[in-house]
């Protein structure tokens, strides 16, 4: 399998995609990333167990009964081949039944809402809290041990699992980072979550993919993971920048897009309860904030 598996990634290589994808999902730089990938792989490759003699079989068909064609096998009373039917009835259930098993197994494997460690994937240490909160056009980060924020920028330690707290002040996002994995939903009055890891230091881009309005393209983040004492030495240094008060919020929450990441040295604790709560009582219809706008 994995000889396979190879071939078809430079299949797609040849192909230009790696082009494209370079620093993309079929790049995974944490174990969540390459769940996903190997499940991408092995899903294209039984697709393609469908697809391939399909493209064989249509030229020659059309070939083979082209009406220049004079001589050979007319059989007019033929309707019904055994071999056949379990063919054609065959493969395409044993695929579905291989795509259910397989997707039943990685998607438990990575449940957001799972630890790492749940999941089979060994990491040096507790979850590190981030929560996150999708603005109109940033991502505002929280991080709720540190009592320090950022906005458009996610530090995290390397090899240890983030688990994240999602939720929208603005219309609903999509919070994904292509080399980590995931791509979970984050709403207005809502909370998700979703546990991710970096194997090893450096640098990836995050994004909103839910398309909300003119910037929702300009809404992406860098995620810097670093070793964990470069972490801690990090977080140390941001508590002496300015803190995100009640109005320097009001300001964040106003469609915009930051010029650049920022961070601030204080949050109040609950924030991100408040920011939830806001929404309480059913008033904002959170899928539809943006056509209000
Ligand atoms: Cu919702």
């Amino acid at each position: 399998m994995a000889g396979r598996l190879s071939s078809l990634t430079l299949f797609i290589a040849l192909t230009g995609c790696a082009q494209v994808h370079s620093g993309g999902m079929l790049d995974p730089a944490g174990p969540v990333a390459q769940v996903q990938r190997d499940h991408f792989l092995i899903v294209v490759a039984l697709v393609a167990i469908v697809i391939v003699p399909v493209f064989l079989a249509l030229p020659w068909i059309l070939w083979r009964y082209r009406l220049s064609r004079k001589s050979t096998d007319y059989k007019p009373d033929w309707d019904f081949d055994r071999r056949i039917e379990w063919v054609i009835w065959g493969v395409p259930v044993l695929v579905v039944a291989v795509l259910a098993a397989v997707l039943w197994i990685n998607v438990h494997r990575i449940d957001p809402y799972r630890p790492l460690a749940l999941q089979g994937v060994p990491q040096g240490a507790p979850p590190l809290p981030v929560q996150a909160v999708g603005l109109d056009w940033k991502w505002l980060f929280i991080y709720p041990e540190q009592g320090i924020a950022t906005v458009d920028e996610l530090v995290v330690p390397a090899g240890r699992d983030i688990a994240f707290d999602l939720t929208a002040d603005g219309p609903m996002m999509s919070f994904y980072v292509p080399r980590l994995g995931g791509q979970i939903y984050a709403m207005a009055g809502m909370r998700t979550q979703l546990h991710l890891a970096a194997d090893a230091p450096g640098g990836f881009r995050g994004l909103n993919t839910q398309y909300n309005g003119v910037d929702f393209h300009r809404q992406s983040f860098r995620v810097r993971a670093l070793p964990p004492r470069e972490f801690a030495a990090w977080a140390a240094r941001a508590r002496s920048a300015p803190p995100l008060d009640v109005a320097r919020y009001a300001k964040l929450v106003e469609p915009s897009v930051t010029a650049r990441p920022l961070v601030f040295g204080r949050v109040e604790p609950d924030l991100f309860a408040k920011v939830i709560g806001k929404y309480e009582g059913g008033s904002a219809p959170h899928h539809m904030a943006q056509a209000a706008r």
